[in-house]
């Protein structure tokens, strides 16, 4: 970073800040991670120069043998790793990526099915305030509150009452995993096209401990670097007949030239993720969610749906007498980080919910386990049962540094 350093003096200082709090700090997002130094070094290199609008061997400019090559390389990857049909690599992100579905195989107005933001699903589900919720008649369908589970049924219903054109199957705040045959079935009963969000659970996917819905919808998204472990953007598979609408869509439709550089950071983690190192990576992923949700539940922790199938976790602190903004705070203050979410029958507001997020991607790339999972559990509880005692937060801040230090973050040196 000598460049930065010399060039831009506070850009510098706060990305080494940013460094030290990534290393010395227990990252609980649940939809981050740390992608690999070889990744980095691609989203960073002298890719970012190009325009390439177009796809492989049918782009607008010259100069295209090397990007052409790159982005058949990610293709190619992604549909091993995925078993898809057909991959598209240059959405963005993850809300373009989903946008260009919509535009592909929807007109506006048609009726579309999703999850609640506040029941687990995203505002690209149809929030009402948001372009999804705007631009097409979402029908939202939610979780059992009692349960915290989708009540398969229920979507049933509401598919043979609304008759959508589309059905989405896609998460950002559910535990559970997601039975993807019954959503087809009730899809193929109503004839609605089948579209599935895998942007929190691609990783666990393709490390082969989830279920995939490759097999079985029409259009499977993700973004690339959540469980996945890739650069920040987002991908597209679809059915062979969707090929065309869906590059169409996403190019020129949407979007115009597509981040080359971000995309050989998507081929690299591609391959990373068909090594079987990865799939141990899944498998504790979601042995680590499993076990920091037993330690928690011993303590009193009230877990929506009692648990996790995946790498997420949801509590509803209501009975810690402390809301989903304050536990943030505090647990912020000592070095874990996490964020307030709703809960399913959420009666606070969005900015201050009852609930918090989070879980154990970043925490198992660094190498935890189970015994780390244990101190975790028990600085959460203790932090969140004592929130104003500053003498313990100080203690458990050193605490967590310490432990940290012992688990590298890849492309920081301490
Ligand atoms: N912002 C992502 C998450 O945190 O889950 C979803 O887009």
């Amino acid at each position: 970073m000598s460049a930065i350093q010399k060039s831009d003096p506070q850009i510098y200082e706060a990305i080494e800040r940013e460094k030290r709090r990534q290393a010395e700090g227990i990252e609980l997002i649940p939809s981050e991670n740390y992608t690999s130094e070889a990744v980095m070094e691609a989203c960073g290199s002298i890719l970012t120069n190009k325009y390439s609008e177009g796809y492989p061997g049918k782009r607008y400019y010259g100069g295209q043998e090397n990007i052409d090559h790159i982005e058949t390389l990610a293709i190619e990857r992604a549909k091993e790793l995925f078993g898809a049909e057909h991959v598209n690599v240059q959405p963005y992100s993850g809300s373009p990526a989903n946008t260009a579905i919509y535009f592909a195989l929807l007109e506006f107005g048609d009726t579309v099915m999703g999850l609640k933001l506040e029941h687990g699903g995203h505002i690209t589900h149809g929030l009402p305030i948001a372009f999804s919720g705007k631009a097409y008649n979402f029908v939202q369908y939610g979780v059992d509150i009692e349960t915290g589970r989708i009540n398969m049924e229920e979507v049933r219903k509401m598919a043979h009452e609304h008759k959508p054109k589309m059905i989405v199957a896609g998460f950002t705040a559910y535990p559970r995993d997601i039975d993807w045959k019954e959503f087809k079935a009730i899809a193929d009963e109503v004839g609605a096209i089948t579209m599935a969000d895998i942007s929190h659970t691609a990783g666990l996917i393709a490390g082969g401990v989830l279920e995939s819905p490759v097999p079985y919808f029409d259009v499977v998204m993700s973004t690339t670097h959540k469980t996945l472990r890739g650069p920040r953007g987002a991908m597209i598979m679809c059915k062979e007949k969707f090929a065309k609408a869906i590059d169409r869509a996403v190019f020129p439709g949407l979007q115009g030239g597509p981040h080359e550089h971000a995309i050989a950071g998507k081929a690299i983690a591609f391959k990373e993720a068909l090594q079987p190192s990865f799939k141990e990576y899944g498998a504790q992923v979601k042995k680590n969610a499993a076990y920091l949700a037993e330690k928690l539940m011993e303590r009193d922790f009230k877990l929506i749906s009692d648990g996790t199938d995946t790498h997420l976790l949801l509590a509803d602190l209501t009975n810690k007498g402390v809301t989903g903004k304050q536990a943030q705070h505090v647990l912020d203050e000592v070095g874990i980080t996490l964020n307030k979410n709703t809960i399913p029958g959420e009666t606070r507001s969005p900015m201050d919910p009852s609930g918090i997020r989070f879980g154990t991607p970043a925490i198992t790339t660094r190498g935890m386990k189970e015994p780390e999972m244990d101190r975790i559990a028990d600085w959460m509880d203790r932090v969140i049962s004592n929130i104003d005692d500053e003498a313990l937060h100080a203690q458990i801040k050193e605490e967590v540094k310490e432990m940290c230090l012992k688990f590298p973050v890849p492309g920081i040196k301490v």
